[in-house]
């Protein structure tokens, strides 16, 4: 299997920056696909937002994530949650939550809120986690806080972030912020992410491309997909 893949049509700059795809030294990212972010009864569903959006990239990834499958790069999982004794859960965080009716660790249809080992707290099925696959539990929004995340990610050799998943202009773009900082070249697929609300995905994908590409690319999954898909 070859290993390297032709860099992809992204803006505001064909992605990545330097020349090709390194399948080795790339990794997808699959930010909080929980039913908490986008499934009935969840967090997000307390919370009153509509399910539609925050749902709308969840085909789309799955089919990016079995070509990365084969591609054999590394697939890696994010989850929000606290534990639960609530522990590492910030009392601001939880007030916020109470305010807006969806208290961290409250019970409801999908178990406690928010909190590990609960219904909500797993990952849908459409795109779960298989064997091999490291999951990251985050109490925080971005993926490098409290976690292995860039442990596990430097033992492996990564380089290059692929990211996907909800929301994108929370967790999402918190997490790509912090990778790009540390110096990942970040990519984040349109079509496979989604915010509570749809002017903030949308500003906050022009954010990412500000100054050239502030904090990375953004393009459509089928441009990956094809890129994937050539030798
Ligand atoms: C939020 C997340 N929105 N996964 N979490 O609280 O974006």
């Amino acid at each position: 299997m070859t290993l390297t893949r032709p860099a992809l049509d992204a803006d505001p700059y064909t992605w990545p920056y330097d020349g090709h795809i390194d399948v080795e030294r790339t990794a997808l990212v699959l930010i909080d696909w929980q039913t908490d972010f986008c499934g009935p009864g969840g967090y997000v569903d307390a919370m009153g937002y509509d399910l539609n959006l925050t749902r709308a990239g969840l085909e789309p990834t799955a089919k990016v994530l079995d070509a990365a499958r084969d591609a054999g790069m590394l697939v890696v999982h994010t989850r929000e949650g606290h534990a639960p004794d609530l522990s590492d859960l910030p009392a601001n965080k939880l007030w916020r939550s109470q305010q807006i009716g969806a208290g961290i660790g409250d019970p409801g249809p999908c178990g406690r809120i928010l909190v590990r080992g609960e219904d909500g707290w797993d990952i849908v099925e459409e795109v779960a986690p298989i064997e091999g696959e490291p999951i990251i539990d985050k109490p925080g929004k971005g993926a490098f806080y409290a976690t292995d995340f860039e442990l596990i990610l430097r033992n492996r050799g990564i380089t290059h972030l692929i990211f996907t998943g909800i929301t994108t202009d929370v967790c999402v773009h918190t997490t790509m912020r912090e990778a790009n900082d540390r110096g990942f070249e970040c990519l984040l697929l349109e079509d496979c992410t989604g915010a509570t609300d749809h002017g903030n995905y949308l500003a906050a994908l022009h954010m990412v491309k500000m100054q050239g590409g502030v904090f990375g690319a953004v393009a459509h999954s089928t441009a990956l997909l094809e890129s994937l898909a050539s030798s």
